[in-house]
């Protein structure tokens, strides 16, 4: 476990857990990373594991109840704070469509956020033959997380498994496909070669990148710079993506990464997708694994975050909170109603003249 690193990785519910897991194990050496779910059967020997909402639940998961799992992870939050020192950028992995994969993420983002912390959240969407309660379910919750997160890639199940037909095999394909993606990432994150960001750079972008798009290619060979180009020219993950503000590309080689190539897949990129948008790039030099290969790692966002004040925590119960967004319960974000003139009832830090729910910043789907 490398508790040095400023950048933890999060897994989130049953299938974010299972891929995280496949973060660590491709990665291979120690990172920092925490697995949390509802349901016991997510911990694994050789990672940190936090069962949320223990006795709300008894470690069984939500059943698909997005409600009981935000209240499961409000229950178990402050079991993170003790993983976090150092910590400034979150990289968050789940699968939507259950109950805990968003539900408990929607509330760690919020803590984290609320102690400085941005976080970009890579979420797989379910399979079209999951139906289409799965599909409502996971993009209610989509908007959600869009707002409390720097950066959301939000990534349909369907679009990562190419054309395979075997059900185990497709499932296999997708949890592998996020999972390198997301290694990727990861390395360039925390193995920089020539052209470094550092984590500072790192967090200032995610902050404010919105939501996203990602892709991975790898080729080799002569032409290897040029099919980087093109795989993604073709990539169905980054069709459609619209209004790009703001592009991060990795390149990651082995010693025989040569300037021209890294030139023209910067160059081939930009004029692509958005000519005009912001651009960091990052390279990572490692001859052990990508000899004589390149992988390119893409992201892009659309960038329609307000640029938030990064080193202020963001206290989330005295934000204004848009008027949709209010239960006919709310009593608007001071919550005192009618204790507004009295001395306010202190107990370990917490207003207990105000609601609860309140003071959670639970909304009550009523
Ligand atoms: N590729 C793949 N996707 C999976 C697998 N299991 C679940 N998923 C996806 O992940 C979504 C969420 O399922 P889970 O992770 O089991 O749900 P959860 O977040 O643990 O939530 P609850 O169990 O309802 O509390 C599903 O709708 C599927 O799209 C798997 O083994 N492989
Ligand atoms: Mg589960």
């Amino acid at each position: 476990m490398n508790q040095d690193s400023p950048i933890m990785l999060i897994g989130v519910g049953g299938a974010g857990s299972q891929i995280a897991h496949g973060v660590s194990r491709a990665f291979g050496e120690p990172m920092r990373l925490i697995l949390c779910d509802t349901d016991s059967v997510s911990a694994r020997d050789n990672a940190r594991f936090i069962l949320l909402g223990g006795n709300r639940l008894s470690g069984r998961g939500s059943g698909g109840d997005v409600a009981q799992a935000r209240l499961a992870a409000e229950d178990s939050k402050h079991e993170f704070n003790v993983h976090l020192e150092g910590v400034r950028l979150a990289v968050i992995v789940t699968s939507l469509g259950g109950g805990t994969g968003g539900g408990a993420s929607l509330e760690i983002i919020k803590h984290l956020r609320h102690l400085g912390i941005p976080s970009i959240i890579f979420a797989t969407l379910p399979f079209s033959f999951e139906g289409e309660e799965k599909s409502r379910r996971a993009q209610g919750i989509t908007s959600m997380l869009e707002e409390v997160a720097g950066a959301s890639i939000f990534t349909p199940l369907d679009q990562l498994i190419d054309n395979v037909d075997n059900m185990d095999e497709a499932m296999r394909r997708a949890v592998d496909t996020i999972a390198t993606g997301v290694t990727l990432f990861w390395r360039m994150l925390e193995k920089p070669g020539y052209i470094r960001l550092d984590a500072e750079r790192i967090k200032k972008i995610i902050a404010v990148a919105g939501r996203g798009k990602f892709a991975t290619i790898s080729a080799q060979g002569a032409t290897r710079a040029n099919d980087i180009i093109d795989g993604f020219k073709r990539s169905t993950l980054l069709a459609s993506c619209n209004s790009v503000k703001s592009i991060l590309l990795g390149v990651l080689a082995g010693e025989d990464l040569r300037l021209s190539e890294v030139g023209s897949i910067a160059d081939g990129v930009r004029e692509t997708f958005a000519p005009h948008a912001s651009f960091d790039i990052a390279t990572v030099n490692d001859e052990s694994i990508f000899s004589g290969r390149i992988s390119a790692v893409l992201m892009l966002f659309e960038a329609n975050k307000v640029k938030a004040n990064l080193d202020e925590p963001i206290s989330l119960t005295n934000q204004k909170r848009r008027k949709r967004d209010l239960s006919p319960l709310s009593q608007g974000p001071q919550g005192r109603g009618r204790f507004t003139n009295v001395e306010p009832t202190i107990y370990n830090g917490e207003d207990l003249d105000v609601p609860t729910f309140s003071r959670r910043n639970i909304t009550l789907d009523i």
